[in-house]
């Protein structure tokens, strides 16, 4: 019998409740084909905070990173908190605590249901750069630094690089050397080498203005696309954007170097939504996609396949909330793709 997996349900905010619902349903239907799954469910958000000042705990955190495989996230924000301490803690705080460096976010037309033609990889290194949280604000002064080193730069482009040359994909850095000489001057020497190493892989370093720019121009001249947290995750929200919205985007991040026993964290691209939360509105493609990118981490790839064409077989039966357009709740959008999984 196959070993179980641990996941920590962590829903979050606003609209992260209710997608998670869905989530778990697909869970459940993993169980029902015999993968052994066990949850944790975690209150960790805003309302956990409001009510006990806690966010993520110490001792949360650590049986997390030592008892728990993955994690599934829903979002994080809530007007209540407008610092955004409590997101920065709980989810900030799992990336970079358990060192999960590569987020990826697969952006493609055809789990979308959007005219575009679109089928981008985008590799965002997940823990440093900008989002480093560290800085200052002084009066009529802020500072934030941006922290980048080498083993996360390497491990990110290696996994780009890997992905890329697995499925003969173009690969494209985006960076801004010519003005951030220090942190890109040194994501661009890592690409170098990286490219040395990989003559199989049709890879470039753009200047990441260019590269926004050719995105909207010729999104099919792209396939897999590496950049550093901040770039990363405008250009992947650029690429969302095409697919009809971030309600559809899935992401996963993974530790490619195994420091903890936790090391995937599988979360839609949006966030908490707090104008649609407590309707019923949400889009849970993104999070079920989310799920399929676990369940493909797991190695199981019969569920990952089934969820994902579930997902296609749904948008094409003209089945879409209203971020696409649709009328569809929540809950029935989640169940129009339920319907569509085999027993
Ligand atoms: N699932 C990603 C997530 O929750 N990100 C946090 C975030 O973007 N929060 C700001 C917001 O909800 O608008």
């Amino acid at each position: 019998m196959s070993k179980s997996v641990r996941i920590a349900v962590l829903p979050g905010d606003g609209v992260g409740k209710e997608v998670m619902a869905e989530a778990l349903f697909c869970l459940d239907w993993a169980r029902s084909r015999g993968r052994r799954i066990e949850t944790v469910s975690l209150p960790c958000g805003a309302d956990h905070f409001l009510a006990t000042g806690e966010t993520l705990p110490e001792a949360v955190f650590v049986d997390i990173r030592d008892q728990c495989d993955a994690i599934l996230f829903g979002s994080v924000g809530d007007p209540r908190i407008p610092d955004g301490r409590h997101a920065e803690e709980i989810l900030l705080r799992l990336r970079q605590g358990l060192e999960l460096t590569v987020n990826y976010r697969p952006c493609h037309s055809s789990l979308s249901g959007q005219g575009t033609r679109l089928d981008i990889e985008v590799f965002r290194e997940n823990t440093e750069g900008p989002y480093c949280l560290q800085g200052s604000t002084e009066p009529g002064r802020a500072i934030d630094l941006a922290i980048h080193t080498e083993p996360a730069i390497r491990r990110l482009l290696q996994a780009a690089f890997h992905h890329a040359a697995a499925r003969s994909r173009p690969l494209t850095l985006a960076h801004k050397a010519n003005v951030l000489k220090h942190g890109h001057g040194l994501w661009l020497r890592v690409f170098q080498d990286l490219r040395g190493e990989h003559p199989e892989v049709a890879a470039r370093a753009m200047h990441a203005d260019a590269l926004l720019c050719a995105l909207v121009q010729e999104p099919s001249a792209f396939g897999v696309i590496a950049a550093d947290n901040y770039l990363g995750d405008l250009i992947s929200d650029l690429c969302a954007a095409y697919l009809g919205g971030m309600g559809v985007a899935p992401s996963i991040s993974w530790a490619p170097h195994r420091p903890f026993r936790c090391s995937l964290l599988a979360e839609p691209v949006h966030g908490s939504a707090p104008d649609l939360a407590g309707k019923g509105l949400a889009n849970p493609i993104g999070m079920i996609l989310s799920t399929a990118l676990l369940f493909r981490h797991l190695g199981w790839e019969p569920e990952a396949a089934a969820l994902e064409a579930a997902v296609a077989g749904a948008l094409g039966a003209g089945a879409k909330t209203c971020d696409l357009g649709g009328a569809l709740s929540t809950t029935v959008m989640g169940k129009a793709i339920r319907d569509r999984l085999p027993a």
